[in-house]
């Protein structure tokens, strides 16, 4: 799992914020136990990788946008050393025809059935298929994830689950629709029982829409109420509206949610096809988290078309004011072939396709109300103002979800860690930048002529 710099070993990421990686632990467990394989999983989060020294028969590299260009460097490496390099994941999925011209072989869509069928092909010599397509997929009967790989005390939390996959949503600048169209669940007491044989008392169950099937996350936190365990997940925030569902939330240890607010302005919602959730309603749904006992981690997306320069200061008074535990700010991000970057590229927007500056984090396109620079200055501007120690203060001892211990101090950690990665905010780089590098890749130069 290659790694940006902002991300990587000694970036901005701090320990505080680190969970364990759920795809490298679930890439491991798909091992068929008959090749008797010796598996190692490398995350570049938690140490240094080398390409060039790395001893191993195959090598699997998952990729998002923002770290292609680094996988592909590490392919090529691998590949002129004779290591077979298999390349797999979310951009691999969005781009298979590019990707399939830097590995050996490349797995689409979900791995569970495909993954293991590559191995096989490898372990008996048999000619690995250039790609591995999708397979429809059940979300239940596959072996554990293998947590006993990763190194425990680079993590802050080991206790990562999955229960669904994909979401019911259209968000145009959402890569999941696109990647992962359908909505898979699984058996809610088979995620129960997996969190039950976990150790400690909380967990993190990173799906990125179980609420968009209410019936479902209902279920789901019976399953976990018997547990007595406190969770952490992401939802949205309509499920205000069933009363039921939150009761069986807070009955479940449900302390925080990730909720995807992305903008307080109706026409930016509407741009982004998220006009189902109303800005109007949301100081009173988050006040009715809170009490709940529930945290809120909550997301905004700045520059979209809709979105002037007030908007910085608009979204910080209204983290204040509803007393956003956690808030996240991110550049909006034309992740390829979502219909976000459809419209841009048929408008001759985007700036760059480098990919390597597709993470959330820069200006690759020409945005309409700003300059790329007012939207890239005021998205520091507003990571450095909600993160200021006094703004910390200012915001958890205003919500009433911190009144429980156990949150306040998760909230006093996690915000902490927002804290230095505010402070290392680094300064604006116009995009496209020759010459200059977001990741420390062993040979940069080679890096671009791979991409171009
Ligand atoms: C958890 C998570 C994080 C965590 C990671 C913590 C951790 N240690 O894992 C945190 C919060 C740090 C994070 C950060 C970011 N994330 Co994130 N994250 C996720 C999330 C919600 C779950 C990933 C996961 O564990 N899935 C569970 C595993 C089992 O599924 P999987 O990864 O898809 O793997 C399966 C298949 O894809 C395939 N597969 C994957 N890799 C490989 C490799 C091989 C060789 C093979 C064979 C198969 C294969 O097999 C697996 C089994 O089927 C995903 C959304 C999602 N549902 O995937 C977003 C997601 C991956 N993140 C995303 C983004 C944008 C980011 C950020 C850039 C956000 C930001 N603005 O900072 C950063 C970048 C971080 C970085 N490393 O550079 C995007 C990526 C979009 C893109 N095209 O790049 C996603 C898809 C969310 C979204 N809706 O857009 N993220
Ligand atoms: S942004 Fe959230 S709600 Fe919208 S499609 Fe993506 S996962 Fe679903």
């Amino acid at each position: 799992m290659p790694q940006s710099v902002r991300y990587g070993k000694d970036g901005a990421f701090d320990q505080r914020l680190r969970y364990a990686p759920l795809t490298l632990t679930t890439l491991a467990a798909l091992v068929p136990e008959e090749l008797d394989a010796e598996v190692k999983c490398l995350d570049e989060w938690a140490e240094d990788f080398d390409p060039y020294t790395i001893q191993a028969d195959i090598v699997g590299i998952t990729v998002i946008t923002g770290n292609a260009p680094k996988a592909y460097l590490y392919s090529k490496i691998l590949r002129d050393r004779g290591i077979t390099v298999v390349l797999g994941g979310v951009h691999i999925t969005l781009v298979p025809e590019e990707a399939e011209n830097h590995a050996t072989s490349i797995v689409c869509g979900y791995a569970e059935e495909t993954w293991p069928e590559l191995l096989r092909d490898f372990a008996a010599k048999r000619p690995l298929k250039k790609r591995y397509d999708r397979q429809p997929l059940t979300m239940d009967g596959y072996p554990r994830p293998r947590r006993d790989l990763l190194m425990k005390q680079k993590y802050t939390n080991m206790n990562v689950v999955q229960a669904t996959r994909g979401c019911m949503h259209r968000c145009t600048f959402c890569v999941v629709p696109t990647a992962w169209p359908k909505q898979y669940q699984r058996d809610p007491y088979d995620v129960a029982a997996e969190v039950a044989e976990m150790p400690g008392k909380t967990f993190i169950l990173i799906d990125l829409s179980p609420s968009s099937d209410e019936e479902y996350f209902g279920r789901l936190a019976d399953a976990f109420a018997p547990l007595g365990k406190y969770w952490g997940g992401l939802a949205t925030l309509n499920i205000t509206d069933n009363r039921v569902l939150m009761k069986k939330l807070e009955r479940s240890g449900c302390r925080g949610l990730l909720i995807g607010l992305e903008s307080q302005n109706p026409k930016t919602l509407r741009s982004m096809g998220k006009a189902w959730q109303d800005p109007a309603d949301n100081l009173w749904r988050i006040k009715m988290l809170h009490d709940h006992g529930i945290a809120v981690n909550g997301c905004f997306v700045f520059g979209v078309d809709g979105d002037t320069e007030g908007v910085f200061d608009e979204t910080l008074e209204f983290v204040f004011k509803a007393s956003i535990d956690l808030p996240r700010f991110a550049i909006a991000t034309p992740f390829p072939r979502t219909p976000l970057y459809r419209m841009l590229d048929k408008q001759n927007r985007l700036v760059s396709r480098n990919w390597e500056w597709y993470d959330g984090q820069h200006v690759v396109f020409q945005p309409k109300g700003m300059t790329a620079k007012g939207l890239y200055e005021g998205t520091k501007y507003a990571w450095k103002q909600a993160y200021k120690l006094t703004s910390i203060g200012r915001r958890i001892l205003t919500s009433a979800a911190s009144l429980n211990p156990i949150i306040f101090a998760t909230l006093i950690g996690t915000n902490l860690g927002y804290n230095v990665y505010a402070r290392k905010y680094p300064g604006y780089m116009p995009v496209p930048c020759e010459g200059k590098s977001w990741f420390h890749a062993p040979d940069f130069s080679e890096a671009h002529q791979i991409i171009t």
